[in-house]
């Protein structure tokens, strides 16, 4: 016998949370839970505005025909599903069936989005000293000043830099202009540079700095011919499972991206405590040494039916949002 059940959450963000330009409020998704035989997974489905492709709405309509079909016994085909459908409902399936690890790899990437003095205080206590800057806001000058003074005075320190597409070509080479020759391998790699992926390619060329694609990647998937193979030429391939789709296709992607030389990273959308604590477990799971960037619980006000280590924001129980659909 099987049942499910489908959580709406709406979680207040801290304040100050913009993402394209635009403010986020409050984040809204779907927490899945699906019983079998006395054994429950869960998994969180929660589109991205301004980055998936599909509205929450879509995904929820979706999601609930999935359910009453997998209730019914049928198995779910993830090719046909929304990338967000098809990550929560693949992660509560891995758990019902007990292959998704319960460990996890709780020590992303701090991110730091302003206060170098903030990160330094975070770093002390990492066993790997790994943070991920946003750059691209301010003067690139500016920009390549800290960034060269934070590897100057931390000396085992490796940064991953994101500037979401923000630089001209010019930007880009004054920025690299501030870095000393000698820090630029502890640049681990910057995330999308440039507009054009050519110029970023050329940047890294040009600086020796590496470049990893984000925004690009996410793009390429959406064309049906897609192949990792044109996407060559960077470091490392920032993995997104909730603009990607199902588990099975994130693994498909992180062991072909080795194959041709590309370290692969798991990244948050901004999912709630819930999902970043699932996407921790699948970090570990499936790259046991990588360092994953998640820490995106410090945007929310609240956490949701799991805390994430560490965090002392306060937890509000699934039970507390809407139950939208049961079976
Ligand atoms: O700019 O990479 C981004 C989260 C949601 C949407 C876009 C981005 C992000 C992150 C996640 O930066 C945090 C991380 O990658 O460390
Ligand atoms: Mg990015």
């Amino acid at each position: 016998m099987r049942s499910a059940k489908l959580y709406r959450y709406r979680l207040p963000m801290d304040s100050g949370v913009i993402l394209r330009n635009e403010k986020l409020l409050e984040r809204e998704g779907f927490i899945v839970e699906m019983h079998e035989q006395n054994q429950v997974g869960r998994g969180e489905v929660a589109p991205l505005i301004g980055f998936s492709l599909e509205s929450v709405t879509e995904a929820g309509v979706q999601l609930q025909e999935q359910l009453a079909r997998w209730c019914r016994g049928e198995v779910i085909d993830y090719q046909t599903l929304y990338p967000s459908v098809a990550f929560g409902l693949s992660a509560a399936e891995a758990e019902l069936s007990g292959e998704l690890p319960q460990a996890g790899h709780y020590f992303a990437a701090p991110l730091c989005i302003g206060d170098p003095d903030e990160l330094i205080e975070r770093l002390q206590v990492l066993p790997k000293k790994v943070a991920k800057v946003k750059v691209g806001w301010y003067e690139p000058v500016r920009d390549g000043m800290i960034v060269n003074l934070l590897l100057e005075s931390i000396p085992d320190l490796s940064l991953r830099l994101d500037v979401n597409r923000g630089w001209t070509p010019e930007q880009a080479a004054k920025f690299a202009s501030k870095i000393s020759h000698s820090y630029r391998q502890r640049i681990a790699y910057i995330e999308e540079p440039c507009a054009a992926p050519s110029d970023s390619i050329a940047f890294a060329i040009n600086t020796g700095i590496a470049i990893a694609w984000d925004e690009t990647l996410q793009e390429s998937l959406h064309d049906p011919a897609f192949s990792l193979e044109d996407l060559t030429g960077v470091k490392a391939l920032i993995i997104k499972p909730t603009l990607i789709g199902s588990i099975e296709r994130c693994r498909y992607l992180i062991e072909k991206a080795r194959t041709l030389g590309m370290q692969p990273v798991i990244s948050s959308s901004i999912e709630s405590s819930f999902g970043l604590c699932q996407l921790a477990r699948l970090s570990r799971w499936l790259m046991p040494d990588e360092v994953p960037g998640l820490d995106t619980v410090g945007l929310f006000q609240q956490q949701l039916a799991v805390a994430w280590p560490g965090c002392d924001l306060p937890v509000v129980a699934l039970e507390s949002q809407e139950l939208i659909w049961t079976s």
